[in-house]
């Protein structure tokens, strides 16, 4: 089948063809981490939703595996295209790789149901008998009932579902022994009515010694949301003090974590939006849907939530570029020898007197036209990641808040092809965007405005990973 390579990524998870949204059942299983997706295997858009399947012993080198959960049963088949396996989580249990996800009919309204499916070699999965294991919501004219997150604490299973009714955004909380029957046991944690009214793909997770929830929020501005508290799993209650964004880039949904044998908690989003232009797009591409790097998660020492690229990253790294101490004062210098679409920029940049903005412009076009700008501003304390002209129209400014340390900021940032994601400081703060440039468009500048700035920085070309 023909696709469209023009904005395929080189180092990041793509369906092989056709469709993918949201990563699901994420899991580190016989020393293999598995990636499950939402997935329509017969055209670039959303339909009656498969689950698409792959492996990696590195998270960047992926095996595509064949199709896992496919719409067959009277809970997740019908004529509608909205009829389907939606998103869910992954279990081993004891040796078992079992799948808990949605099934999503429509008679007069939507029915959502959670489901389970079994299997013994870790690639062909058998729906279990008795599903749905869940048959019903818990309260009626729930809006939504979905997105199951199975966990184990001490001897029993977990199950978080995501729901949402009069307004308020909530979970409910399950429990079980053996994955087959389960007990419910109340609203986990709910909005205060400012926090969506319907709560996706929620996560929720030991770390440190914390718990950590992640919701992904419809019908507000924020499209992710974390929150650190504590589960008390008797009562079946979250506590928490508020909810922070996770990552402030427009491109980021539907986040899943995994843990793995080295004790990491690993996340991985969708980096794609609801609404975007490149959905509507995505006819003329043959495929559509990227997953963002693996991020590891740690709580920091404040009490928030580090996001960094899992260390395995480094592996990529291939021709090396180092510029030391490139002083600028009130201008604008190209990087030369550098002309590259898909690459890992580190730069640590020292703010001297006056300076109010210091950045970058990349997958910059030689004539400035068309650039991505990734601009510190001083003065307020923000990183902001402009798309403005980033190209196909696309438009946007991400913004996160940002101190500097001693009047130094530290930047990671990983350009692919189609993609931009920002680490500051060490994952203080992430931005994420999709981003639309022309082959042609590589130049890399840096920037000052006011004043002067020191920066260094090294910077890698990344390969691709793909055989295509
Ligand atoms: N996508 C799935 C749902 C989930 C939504 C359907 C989030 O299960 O709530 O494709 O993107």
């Amino acid at each position: 089948k023909s696709i469209n390579t023009k904005y395929r990524l080189n180092y990041h998870f793509m369906p092989p063809v056709h469709w993918m949204n949201d990563p699901n059942g994420l899991i580190f299983y016989k020393g293999e981490y598995h990636l499950f997706y939402q997935h329509y295997p017969y055209a670039p858009k959303w339909g009656p939703m498969h689950w698409g399947h792959a492996k990696s012993k590195d998270l960047f080198h992926w095996e595509h595996l064949p199709v896992a959960l496919a719409p067959s049963e009277w809970y997740d088949k019908g004529e509608l295209e909205s009829h389907g396996c939606w998103s869910g989580s992954a279990v081993d249990d004891d040796g078992v790789l079992t799948l808990i996800y949605t099934g999503h009919v429509e008679e007069n309204h939507p029915q959502e149901t959670q489901c389970v499916a079994r299997s013994k070699d870790g690639i062909h999965f058998e729906k279990y008998e008795n599903n749905p294991v869940i048959k019903a919501a818990p309260e009626e004219n729930c809006f939504g009932f979905r997105d199951p997150k199975v966990w184990k604490h001490e001897d029993k299973w977990y199950m978080i579902v995501g729901s949402g009714k009069d307004e308020i955004g909530k979970i409910h909380l399950y429990q079980s022994k053996d994955l087959n029957t389960w007990d419910y046991m109340g609203v986990a944690v709910e909005s205060d009515g400012t926090m969506g009214n319907m709560w996706e793909c929620p996560d929720l997770f030991p770390l440190q010694d914390k718990h950590v929830l992640v919701i992904s929020p419809m019908n507000i501005k924020e499209r992710n949301l974390y929150a650190i508290g504590d589960m008390d799993y008797d009562a079946g209650k979250f506590t928490f003090d508020h909810f922070q964004v996770l990552d402030f880039g427009s491109d980021f949904y539907a986040s899943q974590t995994l843990l793995d044998d080295k004790n990491r908690r690993i996340l991985i989003a969708w980096m794609e939006i609801w609404g975007s232009k490149s959905i509507e797009e995505a006819k003329d591409y043959g495929w559509l849907g990227a997953m963002t790097i693996p991020r590891e998660l740690i709580v920091a020492e404040n009490g928030t939530l580090l996001m960094r690229p899992v260390e395995e990253h480094k592996q990529l790294r291939n021709r090396h570029f180092s510029f030391k101490n490139i002083t600028l004062e009130n201008e604008t210098t190209i990087i030369d020898k550098f002309s590259e679409v898909s690459y890992e920029l580190n730069a640590l940049i020292e703010i001297n007197e006056n300076v109010q903005e210091v950045g970058f412009s990349l997958r910059c076009s030689e004539d400035d036209t068309e650039k991505t700008v990734v601009t510190y501003k001083v003065v307020e304390g923000l990183l902001e990641v402009n798309k403005n002209l980033s190209g196909n129209g696309v438009q946007g400014i991400s913004v996160a808040q940002l101190n500097h340390k001693d009047g130094r900021i530290h930047l990671q940032i990983f350009v692919d092809v189609s993609s931009i994601e920002v680490f500051a400081n060490q994952g203080e703060k992430v931005i994420t965007n999709r981003i639309y440039p022309s082959e042609t468009s590589k130049q890399v500048k840096v920037f000052t405005r006011g004043g002067k700035a020191t920066i260094n920085m090294d910077v890698w070309t990344i390969d691709s990973v793909w055989d295509e």
